[in-house]
């Protein structure tokens, strides 16, 4: 067990909703601290960084051009073992999957509008946290 801080992006499919004040107000309900908060528009460079990892898969140049189809909220978590506390709370990557209760459950049914980003290992936190928050965190 270990404190944590992790990134999670509401994505433009939640900011356009307007369901990213309900998302945020999970978190918070659960304990996690905010450390940091920004609603900015994530360039092509960015999101090709961003999602790095998938750069072979097919579906790539969907993923590209969905994460920057409009705003997002980047949120920095920070509580205990939050990386994985917040995936529990995301739910599965795909909608259909994603058990009630969860924020994909609750909110969304298509994979490629899935609502929220969150960081899978302390390794992509790190780097995902610095990629949003350049400046560090409050
Ligand atoms: P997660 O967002 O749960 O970490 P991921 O990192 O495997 O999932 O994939 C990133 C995003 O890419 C995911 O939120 C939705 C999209 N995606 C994943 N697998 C996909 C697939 N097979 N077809 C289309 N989009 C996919
Ligand atoms: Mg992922």
């Amino acid at each position: 067990m270990a404190n944590e801080r992790t990134l999670v992006l509401v994505k433009p499919d939640g900011v356009r909703r307007g369901i990213s004040g309900e998302i945020v107000a999970r978190f918070e309900q659960r304990g996690f601290k905010l450390r940091g908060a920004r609603l900015l528009k994530i360039s092509r460079a960015t999101a090709q960084k961003h999602y790095g990892e998938h750069k072979e898969r097919p579906f790539f140049g969907e993923l590209v051009d969905f994460i920057t189809s409009g705003p997002v909220l980047a949120l920095a978590l920070e509580g205990e073992s939050a990386i994985a506390a917040v995936r529990t709370m995301m739910g599965a990557t795909n909608p259909v999957n994603a058990v009630p209760g969860t924020i994909r459950g609750d909110y969304a049914l298509l994979m490629g509008e899935n609502i929220v980003h969150g960081s899978d290992s302390k390794e992509s936190a790190k780097r995902e946290l610095a990629l949003f928050f350049p400046d560090g965190l409050v």
